[in-house]
Protein backbone atom coordinates (compact mmCIF):
# COMPACT_ATOMS: atom_id res chain seq x y z
CA UNK A 1 0.00 0.00 0.00
CA UNK A 2 1.12 3.63 -1.16
CA UNK A 3 1.64 5.78 2.28
CA UNK A 4 -0.92 8.05 0.32
CA UNK A 5 -3.14 4.57 0.97
CA UNK A 6 -2.09 3.85 4.25
CA UNK A 7 -2.65 7.62 5.58
CA UNK A 8 -6.26 7.57 4.16
CA UNK A 9 -7.01 4.25 5.44
CA UNK A 10 -5.39 5.64 9.07
CA UNK A 11 -8.17 8.43 9.02
CA UNK A 12 -10.57 6.59 7.84
CA UNK A 13 -10.49 4.37 11.32
CA UNK A 14 -9.86 6.66 13.48
CA UNK A 15 -12.66 9.09 11.67
CA UNK A 16 -15.24 5.96 11.99
CA UNK A 17 -14.66 4.13 14.76
CA UNK A 18 -16.22 0.39 15.54
CA UNK A 19 -17.72 0.99 11.77
CA UNK A 20 -15.58 -2.33 10.48
CA UNK A 21 -17.63 -3.66 7.68
CA UNK A 22 -17.55 0.32 6.57
CA UNK A 23 -13.87 -0.02 6.39
CA UNK A 24 -13.39 -3.29 5.05
CA UNK A 25 -15.35 -1.65 2.15
CA UNK A 26 -13.25 1.24 1.68
CA UNK A 27 -10.45 -0.61 2.21
CA UNK A 28 -11.01 -2.83 -1.15
CA UNK A 29 -11.66 0.48 -3.31
CA UNK A 30 -8.36 2.04 -1.93
CA UNK A 31 -6.22 -1.10 -2.98
CA UNK A 32 -8.01 -0.63 -6.46
CA UNK A 33 -7.71 2.89 -7.12
CA UNK A 34 -3.81 2.49 -6.66
CA UNK A 35 -3.38 2.11 -9.73
CA UNK A 36 -5.58 4.68 -11.04
CA UNK A 37 -3.60 7.75 -8.67
CA UNK A 38 -0.36 6.41 -10.33
CA UNK A 39 -1.47 7.52 -13.68
CA UNK A 40 -3.81 10.35 -12.65
CA UNK A 41 -2.38 12.20 -9.57
CA UNK A 42 -4.75 14.82 -10.19
CA UNK A 43 -7.84 12.86 -8.20
CA UNK A 44 -5.68 12.94 -5.47
CA UNK A 45 -5.20 16.44 -5.52
CA UNK A 46 -8.98 17.55 -5.89
CA UNK A 47 -9.37 14.79 -2.87
CA UNK A 48 -12.02 12.85 -4.31
CA UNK A 49 -11.92 9.85 -2.11
CA UNK A 50 -11.35 11.75 0.88
CA UNK A 51 -14.83 13.75 -0.43
CA UNK A 52 -16.50 10.15 -1.65
CA UNK A 53 -16.02 8.30 1.68
CA UNK A 54 -17.79 11.03 3.42
CA UNK A 55 -21.53 10.49 3.30
CA UNK A 56 -23.35 13.91 2.12
CA UNK A 57 -25.67 13.69 5.18
CA UNK A 58 -26.75 11.29 7.63
CA UNK A 59 -30.20 10.68 9.12
CA UNK A 60 -30.68 9.18 12.37
CA UNK A 61 -34.26 8.86 14.04
CA UNK A 62 -36.39 7.13 16.57
CA UNK A 63 -39.12 4.89 15.36
CA UNK A 64 -41.51 4.27 18.09
CA UNK A 65 -44.79 1.89 17.43
CA UNK A 66 -46.72 -0.43 19.95
CA UNK A 67 -47.00 -4.25 19.18
CA UNK A 68 -50.10 -6.04 19.30
CA UNK A 69 -49.96 -6.27 23.03
CA UNK A 70 -50.24 -2.96 23.66
CA UNK A 71 -46.26 -2.41 24.91
CA UNK A 72 -43.95 0.01 23.31
CA UNK A 73 -41.49 -0.61 20.85
CA UNK A 74 -38.44 1.39 20.23
CA UNK A 75 -36.43 0.90 17.23
CA UNK A 76 -33.66 2.94 15.61
CA UNK A 77 -34.22 4.61 11.89
CA UNK A 78 -31.28 5.77 9.53
CA UNK A 79 -30.60 6.92 5.81
CA UNK A 80 -27.09 7.55 4.45
CA UNK A 81 -27.62 9.36 1.59
CA UNK A 82 -24.17 8.52 0.36
CA UNK A 83 -23.80 10.39 -2.39
CA UNK A 84 -25.41 12.34 -5.28
CA UNK A 85 -23.06 13.01 -8.41
CA UNK A 86 -24.69 11.39 -11.13
CA UNK A 87 -27.96 11.50 -9.74
CA UNK A 88 -30.78 11.32 -6.92
CA UNK A 89 -29.39 8.67 -3.81
CA UNK A 90 -30.60 5.19 -4.81
CA UNK A 91 -30.52 2.24 -2.66
CA UNK A 92 -32.15 -0.17 -0.74
CA UNK A 93 -33.95 0.14 2.87
CA UNK A 94 -32.23 -2.95 5.45
CA UNK A 95 -34.96 -4.48 8.34
CA UNK A 96 -32.36 -6.83 10.58
CA UNK A 97 -31.50 -6.48 13.98
CA UNK A 98 -28.09 -6.50 13.20
CA UNK A 99 -28.00 -3.02 11.56
CA UNK A 100 -26.10 -0.15 12.59
CA UNK A 101 -24.74 2.72 11.68
CA UNK A 102 -21.33 1.22 10.32
CA UNK A 103 -23.58 -1.62 7.90
CA UNK A 104 -24.88 0.87 6.52
CA UNK A 105 -22.59 3.41 5.47
CA UNK A 106 -20.97 0.17 3.62
CA UNK A 107 -23.80 -0.60 1.72
CA UNK A 108 -24.26 3.07 0.75
CA UNK A 109 -20.53 3.25 -0.20
CA UNK A 110 -20.58 0.29 -2.26
CA UNK A 111 -24.11 1.53 -3.59
CA UNK A 112 -22.42 4.58 -5.27
CA UNK A 113 -20.24 2.15 -7.50
CA UNK A 114 -22.30 0.00 -8.27
CA UNK A 115 -25.13 2.31 -8.96
CA UNK A 116 -22.51 4.51 -11.27
CA UNK A 117 -21.73 0.83 -13.34
CA UNK A 118 -25.50 0.53 -14.44
CA UNK A 119 -25.38 3.09 -16.89
CA UNK A 120 -28.68 4.87 -15.43
CA UNK A 121 -28.32 8.07 -13.37
CA UNK A 122 -28.54 6.77 -9.94
CA UNK A 123 -26.30 8.26 -6.95
CA UNK A 124 -26.41 6.00 -3.67
CA UNK A 125 -27.96 5.39 -0.08
CA UNK A 126 -28.64 3.42 1.84
CA UNK A 127 -31.12 3.15 4.80
CA UNK A 128 -33.26 0.84 7.14
CA UNK A 129 -33.69 0.15 11.13
CA UNK A 130 -32.48 -2.62 13.78
CA UNK A 131 -36.43 -3.90 13.63
CA UNK A 132 -36.47 -7.39 13.27
CA UNK A 133 -39.62 -8.48 11.50
CA UNK A 134 -39.45 -12.79 12.24
CA UNK A 135 -42.51 -13.37 14.32
CA UNK A 136 -44.21 -10.07 13.85
CA UNK A 137 -47.57 -9.87 12.73
CA UNK A 138 -48.39 -7.97 9.57
CA UNK A 139 -50.01 -5.03 11.81
CA UNK A 140 -47.09 -4.87 13.61
CA UNK A 141 -44.90 -4.67 10.80
CA UNK A 142 -47.70 -1.92 9.16
CA UNK A 143 -47.45 -0.03 12.32
CA UNK A 144 -43.83 0.62 12.52
CA UNK A 145 -43.51 0.70 8.97
CA UNK A 146 -46.05 3.92 9.27
CA UNK A 147 -43.82 5.07 11.89
CA UNK A 148 -40.41 4.92 10.31
CA UNK A 149 -41.86 6.13 7.61
CA UNK A 150 -43.34 9.18 9.37
CA UNK A 151 -40.63 10.66 9.61
CA UNK A 152 -38.31 9.25 6.59
CA UNK A 153 -41.18 11.06 4.34
CA UNK A 154 -39.03 14.71 5.25
CA UNK A 155 -35.81 13.51 3.74
CA UNK A 156 -36.89 11.54 0.20
CA UNK A 157 -38.75 12.51 -2.56
CA UNK A 158 -38.77 10.68 -6.82
CA UNK A 159 -36.20 13.80 -7.33
CA UNK A 160 -34.20 13.50 -3.91
CA UNK A 161 -33.77 10.00 -2.38
CA UNK A 162 -35.55 6.60 -3.43
CA UNK A 163 -35.39 4.07 -1.23
CA UNK A 164 -35.98 0.17 -1.99
CA UNK A 165 -35.75 -3.17 -0.51
CA UNK A 166 -33.03 -5.19 0.73
CA UNK A 167 -33.02 -7.61 3.59
CA UNK A 168 -36.39 -7.29 5.22
CA UNK A 169 -38.24 -5.39 3.04
CA UNK A 170 -39.72 -6.87 0.49
CA UNK A 171 -43.39 -6.03 -1.28
CA UNK A 172 -45.40 -5.87 2.11
CA UNK A 173 -42.86 -3.30 3.95
CA UNK A 174 -42.61 -1.43 0.76
CA UNK A 175 -46.72 -1.08 0.10
CA UNK A 176 -46.75 0.34 3.72
CA UNK A 177 -44.44 2.69 3.10
CA UNK A 178 -45.70 3.03 0.01
CA UNK A 179 -49.45 4.14 1.47
CA UNK A 180 -47.76 6.25 4.42
CA UNK A 181 -45.46 8.48 2.14
CA UNK A 182 -48.49 8.85 -0.10
CA UNK A 183 -50.88 10.21 2.57
CA UNK A 184 -47.97 12.39 4.52
CA UNK A 185 -47.07 14.09 0.81
CA UNK A 186 -50.65 14.17 -0.36
CA UNK A 187 -48.38 13.33 -3.89
CA UNK A 188 -48.53 9.71 -5.86
CA UNK A 189 -45.46 9.15 -6.94
CA UNK A 190 -42.32 7.25 -8.19
CA UNK A 191 -40.95 7.53 -4.22
CA UNK A 192 -39.91 3.89 -3.82
CA UNK A 193 -38.78 1.38 -6.01
CA UNK A 194 -40.21 -2.49 -5.87
CA UNK A 195 -43.68 -1.22 -5.58
CA UNK A 196 -46.60 -3.74 -6.85
CA UNK A 197 -47.55 -4.41 -10.36
CA UNK A 198 -50.77 -2.55 -9.94
CA UNK A 199 -49.63 0.62 -8.59
CA UNK A 200 -46.40 1.54 -9.87
CA UNK A 201 -44.30 -1.04 -9.57
CA UNK A 202 -41.94 -2.41 -12.61
CA UNK A 203 -42.38 -6.22 -13.96
CA UNK A 204 -39.36 -8.27 -13.36
CA UNK A 205 -37.84 -5.99 -10.63
CA UNK A 206 -38.04 -8.90 -7.97
CA UNK A 207 -36.85 -11.14 -9.61
CA UNK A 208 -33.88 -8.12 -10.96
CA UNK A 209 -30.97 -9.14 -8.72
CA UNK A 210 -31.05 -12.97 -8.92
CA UNK A 211 -31.43 -12.89 -12.70
CA UNK A 212 -29.07 -10.25 -12.71
CA UNK A 213 -26.50 -12.35 -11.09
CA UNK A 214 -26.88 -15.35 -13.28
CA UNK A 215 -26.52 -13.06 -16.30
CA UNK A 216 -23.59 -11.68 -15.03
CA UNK A 217 -21.98 -15.56 -14.23
CA UNK A 218 -23.17 -16.39 -17.87
CA UNK A 219 -21.07 -13.35 -19.04
CA UNK A 220 -18.14 -14.39 -17.29
CA UNK A 221 -18.24 -18.16 -18.86
CA UNK A 222 -18.22 -16.53 -21.97
CA UNK A 223 -15.11 -15.12 -21.68
CA UNK A 224 -13.51 -18.89 -21.42
CA UNK A 225 -15.60 -20.35 -24.07
CA UNK A 226 -18.06 -21.76 -21.54
CA UNK A 227 -21.46 -21.81 -20.70
CA UNK A 228 -23.34 -22.32 -17.15
CA UNK A 229 -26.17 -25.55 -18.38
CA UNK A 230 -25.21 -28.59 -16.86
CA UNK A 231 -23.38 -26.85 -14.21
CA UNK A 232 -23.88 -27.60 -10.14
CA UNK A 233 -24.23 -24.64 -8.08
CA UNK A 234 -24.14 -23.76 -4.54
CA UNK A 235 -26.50 -20.80 -3.73
CA UNK A 236 -26.97 -19.09 0.17
CA UNK A 237 -30.14 -17.50 1.26
CA UNK A 238 -33.68 -18.31 0.61
CA UNK A 239 -34.70 -14.88 0.52
CA UNK A 240 -35.81 -12.69 -2.66
CA UNK A 241 -31.86 -12.77 -4.56
CA UNK A 242 -31.20 -16.35 -4.13
CA UNK A 243 -34.78 -17.65 -4.69
CA UNK A 244 -34.62 -16.05 -8.27
CA UNK A 245 -31.28 -16.52 -8.94
CA UNK A 246 -31.99 -20.50 -8.36
CA UNK A 247 -35.47 -19.99 -10.77
CA UNK A 248 -33.13 -18.95 -13.56
CA UNK A 249 -30.05 -21.50 -13.48
CA UNK A 250 -32.83 -23.68 -13.86
CA UNK A 251 -34.35 -21.67 -16.65
CA UNK A 252 -30.09 -22.01 -17.98
CA UNK A 253 -30.16 -25.73 -17.47
CA UNK A 254 -27.83 -25.43 -14.44
CA UNK A 255 -28.43 -26.93 -11.29
CA UNK A 256 -28.52 -25.14 -7.50
CA UNK A 257 -28.11 -28.03 -4.73
CA UNK A 258 -28.25 -25.73 -1.31
CA UNK A 259 -29.70 -22.86 0.02
CA UNK A 260 -30.25 -21.49 3.55
CA UNK A 261 -31.47 -18.97 6.08
CA UNK A 262 -29.89 -17.74 9.38
CA UNK A 263 -30.47 -21.18 11.17
CA UNK A 264 -28.77 -23.53 8.96
CA UNK A 265 -28.70 -24.89 5.34
CA UNK A 266 -29.93 -27.79 3.28
CA UNK A 267 -28.38 -29.31 0.96
CA UNK A 268 -30.25 -31.42 -2.14
CA UNK A 269 -27.99 -33.59 -4.16
CA UNK A 270 -30.73 -34.37 -6.71
CA UNK A 271 -31.02 -30.32 -7.46
CA UNK A 272 -33.68 -27.75 -6.38
CA UNK A 273 -36.44 -27.94 -9.21
CA UNK A 274 -38.78 -25.49 -10.12
CA UNK A 275 -41.24 -28.02 -8.12
CA UNK A 276 -38.98 -27.54 -5.02
CA UNK A 277 -38.47 -23.95 -5.99
CA UNK A 278 -42.03 -23.42 -5.51
CA UNK A 279 -42.54 -25.09 -2.41
CA UNK A 280 -39.82 -22.95 -1.22
CA UNK A 281 -41.07 -19.63 -1.85
CA UNK A 282 -44.68 -20.44 -0.49
CA UNK A 283 -42.75 -21.71 2.53
CA UNK A 284 -40.52 -18.20 2.68
CA UNK A 285 -42.85 -15.78 1.14
CA UNK A 286 -46.03 -16.77 2.45
CA UNK A 287 -46.28 -18.97 5.49
CA UNK A 288 -43.07 -17.39 6.56
CA UNK A 289 -41.12 -20.26 7.99
CA UNK A 290 -37.60 -22.19 8.24
CA UNK A 291 -35.51 -23.73 5.71
CA UNK A 292 -35.14 -27.11 7.90
CA UNK A 293 -38.85 -27.79 6.88
CA UNK A 294 -37.80 -28.47 3.57
CA UNK A 295 -35.67 -31.44 4.62
CA UNK A 296 -38.40 -32.90 6.76
CA UNK A 297 -40.65 -32.57 3.04
CA UNK A 298 -37.97 -33.90 0.77
CA UNK A 299 -36.65 -37.05 0.92
CA UNK A 300 -32.91 -37.17 -0.20
CA UNK A 301 -32.24 -34.09 1.25
CA UNK A 302 -30.19 -32.92 4.11
CA UNK A 303 -30.86 -30.22 6.89
CA UNK A 304 -27.35 -29.14 8.59
CA UNK A 305 -27.81 -25.92 11.30
CA UNK A 306 -25.26 -24.04 11.60
CA UNK A 307 -22.64 -23.84 14.37
CA UNK A 308 -21.92 -19.70 14.88
CA UNK A 309 -18.86 -21.20 16.60
CA UNK A 310 -17.55 -23.07 14.05
CA UNK A 311 -14.70 -21.58 11.68
CA UNK A 312 -15.94 -23.11 8.62
CA UNK A 313 -19.99 -22.88 6.49
CA UNK A 314 -20.28 -26.42 5.87
CA UNK A 315 -22.57 -25.08 2.70
CA UNK A 316 -19.33 -24.05 1.06
CA UNK A 317 -17.78 -27.19 1.30
CA UNK A 318 -19.86 -29.10 -0.85
CA UNK A 319 -18.36 -30.00 -4.80
CA UNK A 320 -19.88 -27.97 -6.89
CA UNK A 321 -18.66 -25.22 -10.00
CA UNK A 322 -20.05 -22.28 -9.18
CA UNK A 323 -21.30 -20.30 -6.53
CA UNK A 324 -24.10 -17.69 -5.58
CA UNK A 325 -23.47 -16.58 -2.16
CA UNK A 326 -27.12 -14.61 -1.91
CA UNK A 327 -28.06 -14.20 1.74
CA UNK A 328 -25.23 -11.41 3.72
CA UNK A 329 -22.06 -9.75 4.40
CA UNK A 330 -18.84 -11.68 5.27
CA UNK A 331 -20.90 -15.33 4.80
CA UNK A 332 -17.41 -16.58 3.19
CA UNK A 333 -14.69 -16.42 5.07
CA UNK A 334 -10.60 -17.51 3.77
CA UNK A 335 -11.33 -21.26 4.87
CA UNK A 336 -14.56 -21.31 3.20
CA UNK A 337 -13.17 -20.05 -0.07
CA UNK A 338 -10.37 -22.71 -0.22
CA UNK A 339 -13.32 -25.63 0.87
CA UNK A 340 -14.66 -23.81 -2.12
CA UNK A 341 -11.81 -24.14 -4.80
CA UNK A 342 -11.08 -27.55 -3.38
CA UNK A 343 -14.56 -28.57 -4.11
CA UNK A 344 -14.49 -27.47 -7.79
CA UNK A 345 -15.91 -23.94 -8.13
CA UNK A 346 -14.63 -21.87 -11.03
CA UNK A 347 -16.77 -19.61 -10.88
CA UNK A 348 -18.53 -17.12 -8.15
CA UNK A 349 -20.73 -14.45 -8.66
CA UNK A 350 -21.82 -12.57 -5.96
CA UNK A 351 -25.71 -11.83 -5.37
CA UNK A 352 -25.56 -10.49 -1.61
CA UNK A 353 -23.47 -7.32 -0.63
CA UNK A 354 -19.78 -7.96 0.23
CA UNK A 355 -20.53 -11.68 1.15
CA UNK A 356 -16.49 -12.26 1.27
CA UNK A 357 -14.19 -11.18 3.66
CA UNK A 358 -10.53 -9.76 2.15
CA UNK A 359 -8.81 -12.74 3.15
CA UNK A 360 -11.68 -14.88 1.50
CA UNK A 361 -11.64 -12.85 -2.33
CA UNK A 362 -7.66 -13.14 -1.79
CA UNK A 363 -7.96 -16.77 -2.19
CA UNK A 364 -10.37 -16.23 -5.01
CA UNK A 365 -7.61 -14.00 -6.62
CA UNK A 366 -4.87 -15.81 -6.54
CA UNK A 367 -6.96 -19.16 -7.36
CA UNK A 368 -7.72 -16.66 -10.86
CA UNK A 369 -11.04 -17.98 -10.42
CA UNK A 370 -13.62 -16.01 -12.33
CA UNK A 371 -14.70 -14.02 -8.75
CA UNK A 372 -17.61 -10.96 -9.35
CA UNK A 373 -17.78 -8.55 -6.51
CA UNK A 374 -21.07 -7.99 -5.51
CA UNK A 375 -21.04 -4.36 -6.91
CA UNK A 376 -20.87 -5.66 -9.84
CA UNK A 377 -22.70 -8.86 -9.92
CA UNK A 378 -25.82 -7.85 -7.72
CA UNK A 379 -26.39 -4.46 -9.62
CA UNK A 380 -29.41 -5.63 -11.49
CA UNK A 381 -32.02 -5.07 -8.83
CA UNK A 382 -31.13 -1.57 -8.76
CA UNK A 383 -30.64 -1.67 -12.40
CA UNK A 384 -34.28 -2.75 -12.67
CA UNK A 385 -35.36 -0.19 -9.83
CA UNK A 386 -33.82 2.66 -11.97
CA UNK A 387 -36.18 1.23 -14.70
CA UNK A 388 -38.70 0.99 -12.50
CA UNK A 389 -38.14 5.19 -11.63
CA UNK A 390 -38.35 5.94 -15.79
CA UNK A 391 -41.69 3.95 -16.31
CA UNK A 392 -42.67 5.86 -13.47
CA UNK A 393 -41.42 9.21 -15.35
CA UNK A 394 -43.07 8.21 -18.18
CA UNK A 395 -46.68 6.87 -16.90
CA UNK A 396 -45.66 3.82 -18.64
CA UNK A 397 -45.19 0.83 -18.54
CA UNK A 398 -42.90 -1.85 -20.05
CA UNK A 399 -43.86 -5.53 -20.96
CA UNK A 400 -41.48 -8.68 -19.34
CA UNK A 401 -39.60 -9.22 -22.28
CA UNK A 402 -38.42 -5.43 -22.59
CA UNK A 403 -37.49 -5.22 -19.16
CA UNK A 404 -35.78 -8.15 -19.00
CA UNK A 405 -33.83 -8.03 -22.29
CA UNK A 406 -32.72 -4.31 -21.07
CA UNK A 407 -31.38 -6.30 -17.86
CA UNK A 408 -29.35 -8.36 -20.30
CA UNK A 409 -28.23 -5.60 -21.46
CA UNK A 410 -27.33 -3.94 -18.66
CA UNK A 411 -25.52 -6.72 -16.95
CA UNK A 412 -23.56 -7.29 -20.22
CA UNK A 413 -22.46 -3.39 -20.16
CA UNK A 414 -21.49 -3.76 -16.63
CA UNK A 415 -19.33 -7.30 -17.30
CA UNK A 416 -17.49 -5.09 -20.32
CA UNK A 417 -16.96 -1.76 -18.23
CA UNK A 418 -15.25 -4.38 -15.75
CA UNK A 419 -13.06 -6.04 -18.17
CA UNK A 420 -12.40 -3.01 -19.45
CA UNK A 421 -11.19 -0.70 -16.82
CA UNK A 422 -9.29 -3.96 -15.34
CA UNK A 423 -7.23 -4.42 -18.53
CA UNK A 424 -6.68 -0.86 -18.80
CA UNK A 425 -5.23 -0.82 -15.56
CA UNK A 426 -3.11 -3.60 -15.77
CA UNK A 427 -4.72 -6.22 -14.09
CA UNK A 428 -7.01 -8.46 -17.07
CA UNK A 429 -9.50 -10.79 -15.22
CA UNK A 430 -9.57 -8.88 -12.46
CA UNK A 431 -13.21 -7.66 -11.81
CA UNK A 432 -12.96 -6.29 -8.36
CA UNK A 433 -10.29 -3.69 -9.78
CA UNK A 434 -12.85 -3.17 -12.84
CA UNK A 435 -15.98 -2.91 -10.84
CA UNK A 436 -14.19 -0.69 -8.45
CA UNK A 437 -12.29 1.56 -11.26
CA UNK A 438 -15.00 2.08 -13.52
CA UNK A 439 -17.66 3.23 -10.93
CA UNK A 440 -15.43 5.33 -9.31
CA UNK A 441 -14.02 7.42 -12.64
CA UNK A 442 -17.71 8.17 -13.57
CA UNK A 443 -18.70 9.47 -10.24
CA UNK A 444 -15.25 11.16 -9.50
CA UNK A 445 -15.32 12.55 -12.47
CA UNK A 446 -19.18 14.01 -12.34
CA UNK A 447 -17.95 15.60 -8.88
CA UNK A 448 -15.22 17.41 -10.72
CA UNK A 449 -17.19 18.52 -13.06
CA UNK A 450 -19.96 20.10 -10.47
CA UNK A 451 -16.71 21.76 -8.23
CA UNK A 452 -16.38 21.77 -4.93
CA UNK A 453 -19.93 21.22 -2.92
P1 LIG B 1 -34.20 -11.35 2.09
O1 LIG B 1 -34.56 -10.72 3.38
O2 LIG B 1 -35.24 -11.61 1.08
O3 LIG B 1 -33.42 -12.71 2.33
C1 LIG B 1 -32.25 -12.74 3.09
C2 LIG B 1 -31.80 -14.18 3.23
O4 LIG B 1 -30.51 -14.19 3.84
C3 LIG B 1 -32.69 -14.99 4.13
O5 LIG B 1 -32.63 -16.32 3.74
C4 LIG B 1 -32.06 -14.78 5.50
O6 LIG B 1 -32.35 -15.79 6.42
C5 LIG B 1 -30.59 -14.78 5.15
N1 LIG B 1 -29.86 -13.93 6.09
C6 LIG B 1 -30.11 -12.63 6.40
N2 LIG B 1 -29.28 -12.18 7.34
C7 LIG B 1 -28.49 -13.22 7.64
C8 LIG B 1 -27.44 -13.39 8.55
N3 LIG B 1 -27.02 -12.38 9.34
N4 LIG B 1 -26.83 -14.60 8.58
C9 LIG B 1 -27.25 -15.63 7.79
N5 LIG B 1 -28.26 -15.53 6.91
C10 LIG B 1 -28.86 -14.35 6.84
O7 LIG B 1 -33.06 -10.39 1.48
P2 LIG B 1 -32.51 -10.30 -0.03
O8 LIG B 1 -32.58 -11.61 -0.69
O9 LIG B 1 -33.14 -9.13 -0.65
O10 LIG B 1 -30.97 -9.92 0.25
C11 LIG B 1 -29.92 -10.87 0.30
C12 LIG B 1 -28.61 -10.18 0.00
O11 LIG B 1 -28.66 -9.60 -1.32
C13 LIG B 1 -28.22 -9.04 0.93
O12 LIG B 1 -26.82 -9.00 1.06
C14 LIG B 1 -28.69 -7.79 0.15
O13 LIG B 1 -27.98 -6.64 0.56
C15 LIG B 1 -28.32 -8.21 -1.25
N6 LIG B 1 -28.99 -7.52 -2.34
C16 LIG B 1 -30.35 -7.46 -2.42
C17 LIG B 1 -30.94 -6.81 -3.48
C18 LIG B 1 -32.42 -6.80 -3.67
O14 LIG B 1 -32.87 -6.30 -4.71
N7 LIG B 1 -33.21 -7.32 -2.75
C19 LIG B 1 -30.15 -6.11 -4.52
C20 LIG B 1 -28.73 -6.30 -4.38
C21 LIG B 1 -28.20 -6.96 -3.31
P3 LIG B 1 -33.52 -15.58 7.52
O15 LIG B 1 -34.79 -15.84 6.78
O16 LIG B 1 -33.22 -16.56 8.58
O17 LIG B 1 -33.39 -14.15 7.99
O1 LIG C 1 -28.18 -3.54 -2.62
C1 LIG C 1 -28.96 -3.17 -3.52
O2 LIG C 1 -28.56 -2.85 -4.64
C2 LIG C 1 -30.40 -3.17 -3.24
N1 LIG C 1 -30.80 -3.56 -2.15
C3 LIG C 1 -31.38 -2.66 -4.26
C4 LIG C 1 -31.45 -1.16 -4.24
C5 LIG C 1 -32.52 -0.55 -5.10
O3 LIG C 1 -32.64 0.68 -5.01
O4 LIG C 1 -33.22 -1.24 -5.84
Amino acid sequence: MSEYSEQLMADVVAKNPSEPEFHQAVQEVVDSLELVFEQHPEYKSARVLERAIEPERVIMFRVPWMDDRGAVQVNRGFRIEMNSAIGPYKGGLRFHPSVNLGILKFLAFEQVFKNALTTLPMGGGKGGSDFNPKGRSDAEVMRFCQSFMTELQRHIGPNTDIPAGDIGVGGREIGYMFGQYKRLANEFSGVLTGKGRNWGGSLIRPEATGYGAVYFAQEMVKTRGQELAGRTCLVSGSGNVAQYTVQKLNELGATAVTMSDSSGYIHDPEGITPEKLEWIMELKNVRRGRISEYAEWMRGSVYTPFDASASQNPLWAHEADCAFPSATQNEINAEDAKNMIKGGVTVVSEGANMPTTADGVGVFMQAKILYAPGKAANAGGVAVSGLEMAQNSMRYSWTREEVDNRLQMIMADVHSSCVEAAERFGTPGNYVNGANIAGFLKVADSMIDQGLV
